[in-house]
């Protein structure tokens, strides 16, 4: 049980909600999901209500106790783990942490960031292909990722414990997957999401089964 209240505003397939959930899921907490739908009526994040939520105009966002709005999933992350250290999602070796950081950072700063729904339109507005760039973006990192992991995992991205880094993964593969990126290069990445997405509390933070959730 929480001493805090957790509101959560997101989208069903918004990758960086999905790894919000997922930490919420893992650390046993209970939260309300609010959606804020980012294509419907040109896209709730750019009305006034969400915009004072997150001057970005990105979800997800997580309010704290009512009063305190916090943007960015790995911040958010962090807060929570801060908060509710057990289960952790660092390893304990500080080596490992580095590693486990390092992947999240990789994803949420190389990645996903190229891929996003603002990136892909103005891509698509200038004439360019928004399928063909993000399966370059994506294959591009998930490249180095499979390299690194490949010394580094076990059942896991690192080691035997679910880390941040796994939080990121499993949301990024589903992109790649939308973009038809062809994952048969990616062997251990493509065998951690498997085992990954088994467990009950990714099965609980996928899109498919979130309230906002709209037929594919
Ligand atoms: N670095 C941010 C990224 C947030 C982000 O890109 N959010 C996307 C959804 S995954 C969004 O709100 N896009 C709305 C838009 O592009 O208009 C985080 O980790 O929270």
């Amino acid at each position: 049980m929480s001493a805090h209240r957790y509101t959560l505003y997101g989208y069903w397939r918004s990758s960086s909600s999905w790894r919000v959930r997922l930490a919420l899921h893992l650390k046993g907490l209970v939260f309300e999901n609010v959606p804020v739908h980012l294509v419907r009526a040109g896209g709730e994040q750019f009305g006034a209500t969400h915009t004072a939520r997150n001057a970005m105009q990105q979800v997800p966002v997580l309010v704290v106790d009512g009063h305190h709005p916090i943007s960015q999933s790995l911040a958010i992350i962090e807060l929570l783990e801060e908060l509710h250290p057990d289960p952790s999602l660092l390893p304990e070796r500080p080596i490992s942490r580095a590693h486990a950081r390092e992947y999240a950072e990789l994803i949420n700063a190389g990645i996903q960031p190229l891929q996003n729904l603002d990136v892909l339109s103005k891509i698509e507005s200038q004439g360019g292909d928004r399928m063909a760039w993000g399966q370059r973006v994506v294959s591009k990192g998930l490249a180095a990722l499979e390299e690194k992991a490949v010394r580094t995992s076990e059942e896991y991205l690192v080691g035997d414990q679910v880390t941040v880094a796994d939080i990121c993964l499993v949301p990024q593969m589903y992109n790649a997957r939308r973009f038809g990126v062809d994952l048969s290069p990616f062997p251990t990445l493509v065998a951690v999401d498997g085992r990954l997405s088994k467990l009950p509390a990714f099965e609980r933070a996928h899109p498919s089964v979130q309230p906002d959730a709209q037929p594919v």
